[in-house]
């Protein structure tokens, strides 16, 4: 039995903030049925898909509270999972979940044709800050407004395959794919929001979309996997959002890409069974990984969890 999947990037263009829900759900409606009618059964949507990047603003109560789904599907999103089970078509969409509890995650699902969520990933690697800098040209606030994921990096067996998933600035971090790569994911999906413009290091602005496909190639190659990386991107309330969504084979290679900063599909042929080329040679794991002399990255786990509540609570008594 072939494990090809026909899947799409549905690059979305910029979400401004007075645009409901409702119409952006449309387009993303519009984005399926485009990738559909070009024979894709998945779609990966971006992160944060359903508003504007709202960690752009300093924010609180209501306000913020605005940006936040309840519920999945709610009745914004029950559209797109039934025209979606209507389709065959399964998705991943990125989003900021509040939990009946009060917790903030920035958060992706994957849904499957049949319209079940596979699975659920909240983001580990937040970036930005905790407080208002005012030096900054925009806020990139998902320090405050978002906990640290709880989930891990899951894989989750669907539509004869391993699929994980990431957000954004995880895929900078090798050990995102490699974690997702141990434990078998075949695909690894993930959406994003980067600004051209990197505040604390203007001179790498032009840099950003070589970044961008540096990591997800990286990632791809060294852990024999599939990469579907889509951005929000364009000119967002006056933040330029890089685009370059792609489909990535697991030799590295770019074999499908968006071409411009506005709504966009790009499609093509997944091979899963591919992924041996990587896996059973160069990055054959039993054989040739060397774990034990890989102690440093699995050390300070602790540290790291007492620096960030200190870093939280410091923040909290001076609000
Ligand atoms: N959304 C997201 O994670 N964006 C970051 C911007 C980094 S600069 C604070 C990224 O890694 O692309």
């Amino acid at each position: 039995m072939t494990r090809s999947i026909l899947a799409a990037t549905a690059q979305l263009g910029p979400i401004q903030r007075t645009e409901p829900r409702a119409q952006v759900v449309a387009r993303l409606i519009a984005l399926m049925e485009t990738a559909h009618a070009r024979g894709a059964r998945l779609v990966v949507f971006p992160e944060l898909a359903l508003t504007s990047f709202f960690p752009r603003w300093l924010l609180e109560g209501a306000a913020l509270d605005a940006f936040y789904e309840t519920q999945m599907p709610g009745p914004d999103t029950q559209p797109l999972f039934t025209r979606a089970r209507e389709l065959g078509v399964g998705f991943y969409l990125g989003y900021a979940e509040l939990t009946p509890d009060g917790q903030r995650f920035n958060t992706s699902i994957f849904v499957t044709p049949d319209g079940e969520i596979a699975g659920k990933y909240r983001k580990i690697h937040l970036p930005g800050h905790y407080n208002f800098e005012d030096w900054r040209a925009f806020q990139h606030l998902e320090k405050r407004y978002f906990e640290h994921g709880d989930l891990g990096f899951g894989v989750f067996n669907a539509m004869g395959g391993r699929f994980g998933m990431c957000l954004c600035n995880d895929r900078r971090w090798p050990e995102t794919f490699r974690v997702l790569g141990l434990r078998g994911a075949e695909l690894v999906m993930l959406g994003y929001n980067t600004p051209q413009h990197y505040p604390q290091a203007p001179e790498h602005d032009h840099l950003q979309d070589f970044h961008n496909h540096l990591s997800m190639q990286a990632g791809a190659y060294a852990n024999g996997a599939w990469v579907i990386g889509t951005a929000k991107a364009g000119l967002e309330e006056g933040c330029e959002l890089i685009g370059g969504s792609c489909i990535i084979a697991p030799t590295g290679e770019i074999v499908a890409r968006t071409q411009g900063r506005g709504d966009e599909v790009a499609v093509a042929e997944i091979d899963l069974d591919r992924c041996t080329e990587l896996r059973r040679n160069i990055f054959n794991f039993a054989l040739h990984r060397e774990p034990g002399d890989y102690g440093p990255i699995c050390e300070g786990a602790e540290t790291r969890a007492a620096t960030r509540e200190a870093y939280t609570m410091a923040d909290r008594t001076t609000r």
